[in-house]
């Protein structure tokens, strides 16, 4: 029962660099050691919940962000890595895979940072491999694949900004014609009170709007309010109080004004403590003398009072400056405390496990998967370099209890070899 704003974005950090296989090359030495560098890291991809950013509109406009390559080692001398992506999310996002709904991370503290998609490390050059036995290592690693994962992003939605104002002053024109998108509303009960939300883009900038009918005339006749409805009252940075210059009835705008105000410093005197911008609406059905004339009286109340039509969009753009200046300002007095959480699980990398099946075995595991990718397999060396690595870890061993026999096919990752041929 709340305003879920959602997107699905795709994030693809970087690839590693490729090491280089080279050797020392000088002048009558016939033939020198292996020199070759390690390639450069791939870019990560890292996610910081922003207090500035309101909304997830900006992911409606671009939904795939994909960090730079890191590069190749060019004989002795490293790759570079590659600059890494921080994506601004608002405070409160939470993060799931979209794949298989497993949550990722929940940003619920301002500052907070997640390394979400980690770049591929750089690829080894030859020089790594060299030891005792291995004197000219004729190979070098490639760069590791970066991650790929589409992503979910939830945040539940609060009103930055209230509109309050006697019925027919013109808030639901307002609000229809002041955003740009309408958020997704998920199971909402309907009732003639629940809170209309649209999403208000301004510069960089997005922030939340609700019209809150029958908040004032809802409480003061006893009508329950439902606890959604009443959090996004009580969130509210700045109540825009609209004002209708001509009302139908004749009846005098600022007494109006001046009643709306009295109810609600009646229903919430810490909601009336919040700042005001006034909005003179309806200014394209008048005349000049009339609306100077309300504004000199208004005045006097001390807020900032901007004229406009909701119905030709005249004044509109000022205001919503104004509006997010305010929200701005209110969030510089928010006390919060920035905890930096450079997380990433690499303990889960090095899980791995082994498959039988009709047709062979499988064997999965995000580091054996990397270090599979990283292999140049049409050398030789490369390939007996990673039998050994496998042979450490303890996979080949596995196989064996498991049966394999010469000839079995076995997978890792993208890759088919056939058992104790390679
Ligand atoms: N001429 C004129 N009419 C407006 C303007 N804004 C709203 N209205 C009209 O005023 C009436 C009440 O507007 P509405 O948005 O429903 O008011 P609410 O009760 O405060 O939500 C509608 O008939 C609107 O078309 C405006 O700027 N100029
Ligand atoms: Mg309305």
């Amino acid at each position: 029962m709340s305003f879920i704003d959602e997107a699905n974005v795709r994030l693809i950090s970087g690839r590693g660099g490729d090491g280089a296989a080279t050797f020392h090359r000088e002048k009558h030495v016939p033939r020198g050691g292996p020199n070759g560098a390690d390639g450069g890291r791939g870019g990560h991809i890292t996610l910081l919940a922003d207090r500035n950013k309101r909304t997830l509109y900006d992911f409606k406009l671009r939904a795939e962000y994909k960090a730079d390559d890191g590069s190749k080692a060019v004989g002795n001398k490293a790759g570079k890595d590659a600059k890494d992506i921080t994506i601004r999310v608002p405070v409160g996002t939470v993060v799931t895979d979209a794949q298989d709904g497993e949550l990722i991370v929940d940003l619920a503290v301002e500052g907070m940072q997640y390394v979400i998609c980690k770049g591929g490390r750089g690829g080894r050059g030859n020089l790594y491999f060299t030891n005792s036995v291995r004197q000219s290592p004729q190979f070098a690693q490639m760069g590791a694949p970066g991650d790929l994962l589409d992503a979910k992003l939830e945040l539940k939605l609060l009103a930055d900004v209230g509109l309050i104002g006697l019925p027919n002053a013109g808030k639901s024109t307002l609000l229809s014609v002041m955003s740009s998108a309408k958020p997704k509303i998920a199971d909402y009960p309907f009732t003639t009170l629940s809170p209309q939300l649209g999403v208000v883009t301004v510069g960089d900038h997005t922030f939340v709007m609700a019209d809150l009918p029958g908040l004032i005339e809802g409480a003061s006749e006893g009508i329950g309010l439902g606890h959604e409805f009443l959090r996004h009252a009580e969130r509210n940075k700045v109540l825009l109080h609209v004002v209708d210059a001509y009302p139908i009835d004749d009846s005098d705008p600022v007494k109006n004004f001046e009643m709306i105000e009295a109810e609600l410093k009646q229903y919430s005197e810490e909601m009336w403590e919040r700042p005001r911008i006034i909005a003179l609406n309806k200014s394209d059905m008048g005349i000049p003398e009339a609306e100077e004339e309300i504004l000199g009286r208004l005045e006097q109340y001390g807020y900032p009072i901007f004229v406009i039509s909701a119905a030709t969009n005249q004044g509109l753009d000022p205001l919503k400056w104004a509006l997010w200046q305010t929200i701005e300002k209110a969030m510089e007095s928010e006390s919060s405390v920035p905890i930096l959480v450079p997380t990433y699980k690499n303990e889960e990398d090095s899980l791995w496990d082994v498959e039988q099946s009709e047709e062979g075995f499988t064997i999965t595991g995000k580091r054996i998967e990397r270090l599979v990718a990283m292999t140049n397999l049409d050398n030789r060396d490369a390939v007996h370099y990673l039998y050994r690595k496998l042979k450490r870890i303890g996979v080949i061993e596995k196989l064996e209890d498991m049966g394999a026999v010469e000839g079995d096919t076995v997978w890792i990752g993208d890759f088919e070899f056939s058992y104790a041929g390679w």
